[in-house]
């Protein structure tokens, strides 16, 4: 296993700790300065010292000592050995105050409204809350403008990081290439907001001290407003009266397996390699960043950390390096809530070509990744949440996130994976392959269990239960999904070309559940495939 794990004790408790304001001013009331030892000595020698002693009973000569640094000359002086346990205690004493002053509530910094996560936001109050990151950690906070989208709205970002070095590797997160998944928006700007605000020493602090993250929380802004004022279950951008799916419409692999060319389709690839002005502009983005390393490409729902290859059932050469770093993202995501998302290869899901982790992956080595956010696949719940999910589930991608970013820093940058097939474009693009080239030199995958064995394997269990932290999420809601699409168990041979079936009428208005019952056929069916049971 490779050595990139989080300390533990990282987890949401720690998380909410953590957050508050960047820096602290060091006065004497901190305790800065203050040391916590344990000294070889019985209590009653060191109250003879007049040192604050923090034991009381012990059955050995072994105790806890509050050291100020006047203490020290007394201490040393005295001959007891010791080890030093704590070397800031301001560092608690801060994180108290904070937390006890409203200061390191989850969502700090000045002047913002703390009840921005307390529900999902649409497009205007996402985009305006970069702006106010932007202005309440104006040392570590930035708004990068990545493009425009088709109707002229802005797609932006944040750029977080501490003073440091032009070069250091930055991962990048990128969020709603999929209009309906609302989760995906939420918990991206709560993880923002826990980096951007996270206390000095704090590890998100300290990562941030070593990379750069640049955060888009909304990548398909038009579809994004078309779900919340239209069309709940619209996942697509809003090209013409189709839409493209905006993760078939990247280079490589491009109209490939599991893309379709039917405009109505959900899973429809668009007339050409980035003929969206979206992924263009991701695409432009990545290009122009030298020291990208890696790419977390949010989505819900399922659970799921997914790696290249998504065009086909192919491993890639990096498969350990991918294994690796997700069990160790799963490992990790675990801690807060007990809830487990399922590392797999993108193709054991289903293939999805032209999907843009193969393109990172294929095209610039980034370390990239798709994660498929809560909730796991159950009746109860998709796209539509209660609020209670946002920050569970924000918790949990903080987490996969500082160990992506953990791993990309201790790993450094990749090299680029041999897709075979990118697809020219008219910008230019390096080349992985000759376009249309779509034989590869890796055997088709024929080992690899896609069952993790995980406390919570996707797909077989039982709906999970409430969110822990949150309280009962509410009853059903009574969502005004679309009716029965029971006909539609036909496409299980293509869970998502066969989608559009040419019935404009029916365009977008797919039931989550549908959605995720393909998603389970496309598992059982895969796992069958290979046997695994
Ligand atoms: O189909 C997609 O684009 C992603 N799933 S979603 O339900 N959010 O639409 C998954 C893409 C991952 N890649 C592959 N499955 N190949
Ligand atoms: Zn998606
Ligand atoms: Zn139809």
């Amino acid at each position: 296993m490779l050595g990139f794990r989080l300390k533990s004790g990282f987890c949401g408790a720690l998380l909410l700790a953590a957050t508050g304001t960047i820096a602290h001013a060091a006065t004497p009331a901190d305790h800065h300065g203050d040391v916590l030892v344990e000294v070889e000595a019985w209590p009653d020698d060191l109250h003879a010292l007049g040192l604050d002693v923090w034991t009381h009973r012990t059955a050995e000569p072994r105790v806890l000592v509050r050291v100020t640094p006047q203490d020290q000359a007394a201490l040393d002086a005295s001959g007891y050995g010791y080890t030093v346990v704590d070397p800031d205690l301001g560092t608690r004493v801060q994180a108290e105050r904070d937390r006890l002053t409203g200061a390191a509530a989850p969502v700090l910094g000045g002047g913002l409204d703390p009840t921005f996560h307390s529900d999902f936001r649409d497009y205007g109050t996402v985009d305006a809350r970069l702006d106010a990151l932007a202005a309440a950690f104006p040392g570590r906070v930035s708004v990068v403008n990545v493009g425009v989208s088709l109707e002229g709205r802005a797609i932006r970002g944040l750029r977080i990081s501490n003073p440091g070095p032009a070069d250091r590797p930055v991962i990048l997160m990128q969020s709603c290439q999929h209009a309906r998944e609302w989760i995906s928006v939420a918990s991206a700007m709560w993880a923002a907001e826990a980096f951007a605000s996270a206390n000095a020493g704090s590890l998100l602090d300290g990562l941030l001290d070593q990379a750069e993250l640049v955060v888009v929380p909304i990548v398909n802004p038009d579809g994004y407003v078309y779900s919340w004022n239209v069309e709940r279950y619209w996942r697509k951008n809003r090209r013409d009266d189709h839409g493209v799916d905006l993760n078939r419409n990247w280079s490589v692999v491009w109209g490939g397996e599991g893309a379709s060319p039917d405009p109505f389709a959900e899973n429809y690839h668009g007339t050409g390699p980035f003929s969206e002005p979206e992924s263009a502009a991701m695409r432009d983005f990545v290009a122009a960043d030298p020291n990208m390393v890696a790419m977390l490409d949010v989505h819900s729902f399922g659970q799921l950390l997914l790696y290249p290859w998504g065009y086909d059932y192919v491993d890639s050469a990096d498969e350990a390096t991918y294994d690796a770093i997700t069990s160790s993202m799963a490992n990790e995501m675990w801690a807060p809530h007990q809830e487990w998302y399922s590392p797999l290869q993108s193709s054991d899901l289903y293939p999805a070509s032209g999907n843009s982790i193969d393109w990172g992956y294929g095209v610039y080595g980034l370390y990239s990744i798709t994660i498929e956010l809560r909730p796991e696949f159950t009746e109860k719940w998709d796209f539509v949440l209660p609020p209670q999910f946002i920050i569970p589930t924000g918790e949990e991608l903080v987490i996969g996130l500082a160990e992506l970013i953990e791993a990309s820093v201790a790993l450094g940058p990749g090299a680029p994976g041999d897709s075979g097939g990118e697809v020219e474009t008219s910008t230019g693009d390096p080349d992985t392959g000759g376009p249309g080239d779509t034989t590869t030199d890796d055997p088709p995958l024929t080992s690899g269990d896609p069952d993790t064995g995980g406390p919570a394997d996707t797909g077989v269990d039982p709906p999970p239960p409430p969110p822990s932290t949150s309280g009962s999420p509410p009853d059903p809601l009574p969502e005004g999904t679309a009716g029965s699409e029971g006909s539609d168990s036909g496409a299980a041979a293509d869970p998502l070309s066969e989608r559009g079936c040419g019935c404009r009428s029916s365009n977008g208005g797919g039931s989550g559940w549908w959605w995720a019952s393909l998603m389970l056929v496309a598992i059982r069916r895969r796992r069958q495939r290979l046997g695994a049971g």
